[in-house]
């Protein structure tokens, strides 16, 4: 091969490698004190705690628990388990019901196929036949697709309401059975890829990649299990546009979206084999943004570290079709505590313009208080309340001085002038002189 000859496969070889999403190795030593965060949650067995992605999340990575791991999703299933069947008892409890919502039930199956096990038996059945149930009820909440008068209007009202829970559970759910080999009729896959390909559907018309990253992601396990033949073109389609999506919100940095929405869009970018030429640089950004970010330990959150973990392991989801249970994994050891004992005071005003009469007032804390720290504080001084919910994510605030959020609303988080926070009330923690908006919102 002469000089030219050699050239040109140099080329060659780099083209082919920009086309593939390629996440070279990183440090262990940051990859294990990420999933030492994970390991105290690996403890807390009761109901509101017990979180399927934690395992998933930790099943897909190069790291391992133990028997923790073992009585973890032996605690998944009797709680999942109890709240399908709908005892009397559980029938009222308010966790029962976010474990039976579409994405928490699809999280729990995800869970289960990171075990390499696939739902069978009676229960496994009933399992199956209520997320494909709620699949109907979501399809149905986003509108009728057999339009009565198609020949007017084949298309647009049918699409015009939203899921119950949102397009990201909605995705989720169809992945879930994907990998259990579960198929779903082409009218629910309908929607998924209406809703990508109207992309204003998906997040009141603003981008939101982890939404259509999870969307991205059923439609890869579509494609590989040639699921709904005659929908394939317009699913590979799709897949294009996912992709598409993505690359178009890589931040300057490097992020796609943001931070805690990277890992996600990686786990999409990793599997899908049309490949737009800038994939491959676009990953290795990506990649170098979140070194950054593990470096400056961003990732607190117990559900984003369980999706970014798989990510590190070059893992995804849809390794799940067909997972390897096998392959050795490192032995987390516990953190050595380090303890930084402040006594610095600070100060942060939190305030409420979604109410009449408004709400501002400047409260005192330690240095490193999270703002649910702040929130507490307002109220033990009196003139502010609130509510939270419990979520995999951690604490959700769903309720300011007796405001709930309605349905499609919620109470958004902002830091003075106008930055919505990236991070939930348990994780974010103000800096001194900040001011903090609690802002309702829809969505
Ligand atoms: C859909 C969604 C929303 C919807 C939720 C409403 C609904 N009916 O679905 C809306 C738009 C309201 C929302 C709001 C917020 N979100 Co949001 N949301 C998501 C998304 C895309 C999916 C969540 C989901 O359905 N999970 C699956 C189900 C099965 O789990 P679940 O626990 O049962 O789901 C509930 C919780 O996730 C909760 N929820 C949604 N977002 C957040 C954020 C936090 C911090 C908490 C504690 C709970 C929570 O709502 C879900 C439905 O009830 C995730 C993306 C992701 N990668 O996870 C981001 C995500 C979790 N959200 C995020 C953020 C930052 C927020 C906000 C704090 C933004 C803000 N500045 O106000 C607020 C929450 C404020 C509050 N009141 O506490 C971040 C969290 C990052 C982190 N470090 O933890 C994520 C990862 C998105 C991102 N890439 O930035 N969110």
């Amino acid at each position: 091969m002469g000089h030219l000859g050699a050239f040109l496969f140099l080329l060659g070889a780099l083209g082919a490698l920009a086309e593939i999403c390629e996440i070279p190795e990183v440090d262990s030593r940051l990859v294990e004190k990420l999933g030492q965060r994970l390991l105290p949650w690996m403890d807390r067995l009761s109901p509101e705690h017990l979180n399927p992605s934690i395992y998933v999340g930790l099943r897909l990575s190069s790291l391992q628990a133990g028997t923790k791991e073992d009585l973890y999703l032996h605690s998944l299933k009797l709680n999942y388990q109890q709240c399908l069947l709908g005892s009397a008892s559980s029938d009222h409890n308010s966790h029962c019901q976010a474990k039976t919502s579409t994405g928490q039930l699809g999280l729990y199956l995800l869970a289960l196929r990171a075990n390499c096990e696939f739902v069978g038996g009676h229960k496994g059945d009933r399992l199956v036949s209520q997320l494909k149930r709620l699949l109907e009820d979501e399809k149905r909440a986003i509108g009728n697709s057999s339009s009565p008068t198609p020949w007017l209007s084949p298309r647009l009202p049918a699409h015009k309401g939203h899921p119950h829970t949102s397009y990201y559970q909605y995705g989720l759910a169809i992945l879930a059975l994907c990998v259990h080999q579960k198929r779903v009729h082409n009218n629910v896959v309908d929607k998924l890829l209406y809703a990508v390909e109207h992309e204003q559907h998906l997040h009141q018309g603003h981008l939101s990649v982890d939404t259509v990253a999870m969307a991205g992601l059923a439609f890869i396990c579509l494609e590989r299990s040639h699921f709904n033949p005659n929908k394939r073109l317009q699913i590979t389609t799709a897949i294009g546009m996912v992709q598409e999506k993505i690359l178009r919100a890589q931040t300057p940095e490097g992020h796609f979206g943001n931070v805690y929405s990277t890992p996600l869009a990686l786990q999409m970018l990793m599997t899908s084999s049309t490949s737009h030429l800038e994939v491959g640089t676009a990953c290795l950004k990506a990649k170098a943004a979140l070194l950054a970010s593990l470096q400056n330990e961003a990732f607190q959150n117990r559900l984003v570290i369980s999706q970014l973990l798989p990510v590190l392991n070059r893992k995804t989801y849809i390794d799940l079709i067909s997972p390897d249970c096998l392959a050795p994994r490192v032995m987390l050891r516990p953190a050595t505590e380090t303890f930084s004992l402040t006594t610095e005071i600070i100060s942060v005003t939190l305030k409420v313009l979604s109410i009449v009469p408004p709400y501002k007032q400047s409260v005192f804390v330690l240095a490193g208080s999270s703002l649910e720290d702040v929130l507490k504080m307002a109220h033990e001084l009196g003139g502010f309340t609130y509510e939270t919910q419990a979520s995999l994510s951690g604490p959700y605030l769903t309720s300011v001085m007796g405001n709930a959020a309605g349905e499609r609303e919620f109470w958004q988080l902002l830091r003075d002038p106008d930055t919505p926070l990236l991070q939930g009330i348990a994780d974010y923690r103000p800096k001194d002189g900040e001011t903090i908006e609690l802002r309702l919102v829809r969505w």
